[in-house]
C-alpha cells in the first residue's frame, strides 16, 4: 500500500492546532508525527513513496457537508446537480463526505426511495457520501421503515412543517415520528416553518400583485420559522426525541433554540453561508427576476434586523453547531424562471457545496471564530451528529484519510468563469472574492484535487453507513 506524507503544515482539530505531520497509509491515516520525524531511507528521503508539502499551509479534516440535495425532485423540476457534478464540485471545495436526503413523498415507500437514491449515487459519487430519510407520508409502515433504514446507516429523518401537498407532516403526524424516534435512537431533522401561515401569505401576495422574488422572503417571515421552531421544540420535549433544526435564518428561531439547550432539551440546530452572508434587501430584492438566484426556504432575512450578525454569533456560542449549505441548484433558464410572474414558482434552492469551506473560513479571517471552530462546524460536529465520527470529522490514527491542505495565504476568486464547478448556469456568490484557498484534497488516501488540477473520479466516493448520533447518550 502506497505511503504519503503531508509534511510541514499546521493541524487543525476541532481539539487544537499543532505543528505536525501527516503520514497516510492506503485508505488511512497511520500516525500524526512531530515534524520531520519519519524515518529517513537510505537515499535519504523520507521513508514514504510521496510527500506533499504543506509547508505555512492548514491540515485539516475533510469537510462534511450534512445537507444537500443532488438531483432532487422538486417544484416540477429537478436539483441541476446529480451525484456526479455535485459530489465533484464538493471535491474542489474540499467537503469529502456529503449526506444527501432521500425523498418520500405521499405514496411511496421509504425503502424502495431509499433504494433508488442509492441507485442514483452508487458509482457516480466522487466523494463519500451518507443519507437522511425524507419522511413526508407517516403512517404505519413508514415508521417501521425507520428501524430498518437504521440498519442501512440511515439514522435521521426529515420532517417539514411547511410545502402542504408536498413534503407537510401535520403535528400528530410529527409526533408519531418523534416517538418512534425516542425508541430506536433516530435524529429527527425539522424543517421548521409554519407552512399554514406561509401558505395564506403567499396567496395574499400574489393577489396583490407582489409576485416578484423579494416577496418570497416576504411572505415567509421570521415568525413562521420562530413559531415552528418553537413548536418542533415542544413535540420533541413531550416524546423525547433528540431534534435537529435545519437550515436556521431567522434569529428568533435561535433564540428559541438557546432557550432549549440552556433548559437542558437535546435540540441541535444548523445554519448555512447564505444565511450568514446573503440578505433579503440585497439579494433577494435585487433588480427585476435577479432575486430569483437567492429563493431558498427558509428564505434570506433582512440585514437590517440583524439576523445575519446573530448566525455568527450563534456559531461562535454555540446556540448553532453545524454549518451545512442545503446545497439543491436550479439554473436560471428553464428552472429559476418558471417563476417569472409568480414567485412562489420558482424552485427554491440554492448551490454553496463548493464553497462553504472558504466562505467559513471568512469567519477566522474576519475574528468571529477560531480555527478550530471552523473545522468544528464544517466536518467535526457534522460527524459527531451524523454518526461517522472517528472515521470522519478529526486527523487522527486511524481516521479515513480525508484531509484538506488550505493555504491561508492564498485567494479565492468565485464566480461562474472562475472557480464554479456546480452544475449551474449562474453563482449565489458571483463576485466573492475571499482569502484562503483549498490547495490539495485527499479522499480515503487519495488525491483528488491538488494546485488546481482534478484527479478525482466518479465512483471513488462510498456509501458511508452510519452510526447513531454521538450527541444522544
Ligand atoms: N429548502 C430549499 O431551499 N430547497 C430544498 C428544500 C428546502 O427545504
Ligand atoms: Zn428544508
Ligand atoms: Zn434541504
Amino acid at each position: 500500500m502506497s505511503r504519503t506524507l503531508i509534511s510541514g503544515g499546521t493541524i487543525v482539530n476541532a481539539t487544537g492546532t499543532n505543528r505536525a505531520d501527516v503520514l497516510v497509509d492506503g485508505e488511512t491515516i497511520a500516525a500524526i508525527l512531530a515534524p520531520d520525524s519519519l524515518l529517513i531511507g537510505k537515499d535519504g528521503a523520507p521513508a514514504v513513496d510521496g510527500v506533499i508539502d504543506a509547508t505555512g499551509k492548514y491540515v485539516i479534516p475533510g469537510g462534511i457537508d450534512a445537507h444537500t440535495h443532488m438531483e432532487m425532485p422538486f417544484a416540477g423540476t429537478t436539483a441541476s446537480d446529480t451525484f456526479e457534478t455535485g459530489t465533484r464540485a464538493a471535491a474542489w471545495g474540499g467537503t469529502t463526505s456529503i449526506v444527501d436526503f432521500v425523498v418520500q413523498t405521499a405514496g411511496q415507500n421509504p425503502l424502495k426511495q431509499y433504494e433508488l437514491w442509492h441507485e442514483k449515487a452508487a458509482g457516480n459519487c466522487a466523494v463519500d457520501y451518507g443519507f437522511h430519510q425524507i419522511l413526508s407520508d407517516v403512517q404505519d409502515s413508514s415508521l417501521t421503515a425507520m428501524d430498518e433504514l437504521i440498519n442501512e446507516g440511515v439514522t435521521s429523518f426529515k420532517f417539514f412543517m411547511a410545502y402542504k401537498g408536498v413534503f407537510l407532516s401535520d403535528d400528530g403526524q410529527i409526533l408519531r415520528g418523534m416517538q418512534k424516534a425516542s425508541d430506536n435512537g433516530a435524529l429527527i431533522m425539522m424543517h421548521a416553518e409554519n407552512g399554514s401561515v406561509i401558505d395564506v401569505l403567499v396567496q395574499q401576495s400574489i393577489q396583490r400583485g407582489d409576485t416578484a422574488p423579494y416577496f418570497h422572503g416576504v411572505t415567509r417571515p421570521w415568525q413562521a420559522e420562530a413559531e415552528a421552531t418553537h413548536r418542533a421544540i415542544m413535540l420533541a420535549d413531550l416524546t423525547g426525541a433528540p431534534l435537529y433544526i435545519v437550515h436556521v435564518s431567522a434569529k428568533q428561531a435561535v433564540e428559541q433554540i438557546a432557550v432549549a439547550r440552556d433548559n437542558g432539551r437535546n435540540v441541535f440546530a444548523e445554519t448555512c453561508p447564505q444565511y450568514l452572508y446573503l440578505s433579503l434587501e440585497e439579494h433577494l430584492g435585487a433588480p427585476g427576476f435577479d432575486g430569483a438566484k437567492w429563493v431558498c426556504s427558509t428564505p434570506l432575512r433582512s440585514r437590517a434586523e440583524g439576523h445575519q450578525e446573530h448566525m455568527w454569533q450563534g456559531l461562535r456560542t454555540n446556540d448553532l453547531q453545524v454549518v451545512s449549505t442545503d446545497h439543491c441548484p436550479f439554473c436560471m433558464k428553464g428552472q429559476k424562471e418558471m417563476g417569472l410572474n409568480d414567485f412562489s414558482k420558482i424552485p427554491n434552492g440554492i448551490g454553496t457545496v463548493e464553497h462553504r469551506m472558504d466562505l467559513l473560513y471568512q469567519g477566522v479571517v474576519m475574528g468571529k471564530i477560531s480555527l478550530s471552530r471552523w473545522v468544528e462546524l464544517c466536518s467535526t460536529t457534522p460527524a459527531r451528529m451524523f454518526g461517522m465520527y472517528g472515521r470522519k470529522g478529526v486527523l487522527q490514527p486511524g481516521a479515513d484519510a480525508d484531509i484538506v491542505v488550505y493555504d491561508p495565504n492564498g485567494h479565492t476568486s468565485i464566480g461562474i468563469n472562475k472557480t464554479h464547478h456546480m452544475n449551474m448556469d449562474h453563482s449565489a456568490w458571483e463576485g466573492f472574492e475571499v482569502d484562503g484557498h483549498v490547495d490539495m484534497v485527499m479522499s480515503r488516501g487519495t488525491v483528488l484535487v491538488d494546485d488546481g488540477q482534478y484527479f478525482g473520479r466518479a465512483g471513488h466516493g462510498q456509501y458511508i453507513k452510519r452510526g447513531l448520533s454521538q450527541y444522544l447518550i
